[in-house]
């Protein structure tokens, strides 16, 4: 007897164990006891969950593109245009499209690929198009909260850090936000609870204001000169007179007072047979040169911009700040050879004004690199009104993140990035791709193959994807340099003549990669 009623409790036990939670009035597979139950029912109650075709959630399913979407759009109160294509969501995805809350790229309007688990990030970016656009963030403070941050791709760095500051996106247990992986329908609404309520509730919003550029396809023209005229930026695309993409490479210089001999007419004669189209002149201030013999290293300068046109190629005066980290430090000396050489260059479509190699130490972006870029451009503008202006930004010119939330005004502006192949990598390509999404024009005006201490190396491997990256994206460089200084950065060997012309031998490791690659 003493066995039958235990048995009989142990099985009252099992089937207790076995009847699940009832279900919620919504759907069936919906149960009061699940961690989304309530979000569930109340977004079901709002007319924004519909459930699939049985009645049924489904909550632990993949959410697929176009269902992320589509509750994105009636979230936002968006009308559905008429749908081109035969998918079931095509009026809300086209509309979405045209609101900006994704680009063509990312979900083709064939419709193929709709239908498949929406990434993480791309569903972030959606959902803070829809409901939050503009929502602003810290860059440090949020992209320390995700710790798989180096795993986003660089265009979802605006989206999902402004989720993180607005509380939308919390991560996962491990403080990972796996931005390639799916997420479950259940998880997706736990999204939208939160952004609803940090957008104040089910009030449609405005579309976000201006779309994007997005990156360019390969761009084309090469040639001198003669041949592009006048440089114009548009969008973030460097291009010619005819409003037609262009990529510029060359060579930079190396400082002027110590290897001058190589900023020639000759010398760049050389460089552009091999296929450059452009020479940067580099000025250094400190470091025994404009700041302690101004008139001689002006004097300097302006020949090497003379022999650059003298070749047809665009010249890149720069003011090559370095131990004198601050550019604001020595601002009216600035001002004053750039006046002098937009003066004397202003009706020269050759010429390009960098107006401080790079930024670092103590400064920020908004007290001294961004004040100073908008002294030297208005003192330019005041004689060249349509020549491009290079911007730098601190850290020795790689914080382009501070720039494309805070750009200076101005037509023609484009900002620099320099990298070292052999010490910089897929975090500062991330950078550029996230800076040009939010629409700032990039030109990296030195980069090197060695390490960035000029030494080490040489990187040829990393330099190659570093020059595939820009490739693909039509951004211009200036390779780190012409000279014969017995360091792997340097393109030719020690003793090499500055005045004849040069075969491969004359060429280092580096010389010989960076001059195929014109
Ligand atoms: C380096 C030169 C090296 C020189 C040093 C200090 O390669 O011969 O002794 O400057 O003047 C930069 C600077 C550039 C550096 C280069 C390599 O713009 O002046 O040149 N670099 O260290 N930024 C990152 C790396």
């Amino acid at each position: 007897m003493r066995r039958l009623w235990s048995g009989l409790w142990a099985l009252a036990l099992v089937l207790t164990l076995c009847v699940s939670p009832p279900a919620l009035a919504a759907f069936p597979d919906v149960h009061a006891g699940a961690w989304y139950a309530s979000v569930v029912e109340e977004m079901a109650a709002q007319g924004i969950l519909k459930g699939l075709p049985d009645g049924s959630f489904h909550p632990e399913d993949a959410i697929s593109a176009a269902e992320f979407v589509t509750i994105a759009a009636r979230c936002a109160g968006l009308e559905p245009a008429r749908g081109q294509c035969g998918h079931w969501a095509a009026g809300s995805m086209e509309t979405a499209l045209g609101a900006g809350w994704y680009d063509w790229d990312e979900l083709p309007p064939t419709g193929e690929g709709w239908d498949k688990p929406i990434s993480r990030q791309l569903a972030v970016k959606v959902l803070m198009k829809a409901l939050l656009p503009g929502k602003g963030y810290d860059y440090t403070a949020e992209s320390g909260k995700i710790k798989d941050f180096s795993a986003l791709n660089g265009r979802y760095y605006d989206t999902t850090l402004a989720a993180c500051a607005a509380g939308v996106v919390t991560g996962d247990g491990a403080g990972n936000f796996r931005p390639l992986d799916g997420l479950t329908r259940a998880e997706a609404c736990a999204l939208f609870q939160r952004a609803l309520s940090a957008a104040g509730g089910v009030t449609p919003q405005p579309p976000a204001e201006t779309e994007r550029p997005s990156v360019p396809a390969v761009p084309s023209a090469k040639g001198g000169v003669t041949e592009n005229g006048w440089l114009q930026v548009v969008g973030t695309q460097l291009c010619n007179e005819r409003g037609e993409p262009v990529v510029l490479h060359g060579m930079s210089s190396h400082g002027l007072q110590w290897y001058g001999q190589y900023a020639s007419a000759q010398a760049m004669a050389n460089t552009a047979a091999y296929g450059a189209n452009v020479f940067r002149v580099a000025m250094y201030t400190g470091e025994g040169g404009y700041l302690s013999q101004p008139e001689a290293m002006t004097e300097r300068a302006f020949a090497a911009v003379d022999a650059a046109i003298q070749a047809d190629l665009y010249a890149i005066l720069d003011w090559h700040i370095l131990s004198d980290g601050d550019p604001m430090a020595n601002v009216a000396a600035a001002e004053s050879f750039f006046a002098a050489a937009a003066e004397r260059y202003k009706d020269c479509p050759n010429v390009i004004y960098e107006i401080c190699n790079e930024p670092n130490g103590n400064v920020t972006w908004a007290g001294n690199v961004k004040p100073y870029a908008q002294r030297l451009v208005s003192a330019i503008r005041a004689q060249a009104p349509k020549s491009v202006i290079l911007i730098g930004s601190p850290t020795w010119s790689q914080d382009i993140h501070l720039a494309a939330a805070d750009p200076v005004a101005g037509e023609n502006l484009m900002y620099t990035l320099h990298f070292y192949a052999g010490t910089h990598g897929q975090e500062l390509r991330q950078r550029i791709d996230a800076a040009m999404a939010a629409g700032l024009p990039v030109f990296v005006s030195e980069w090197g193959a060695s390490r960035a201490d000029g030494s080490g190396g040489v990187f040829l491997e990393e330099s190659k994807v570093w020059l595939d990256f820009l490739e693909e994206r039509g951004v211009s460089w200036c390779n780190w340099s012409l000279c014969d200084k017995n360091e792997t950065s340097a393109a030719l060997k020690p003793g090499t003549a500055p005045a004849g012309s040069w075969t491969e031998d004359d060429l280092t490791e580096s010389g010989r990669f960076v001059f195929s690659r014109f």
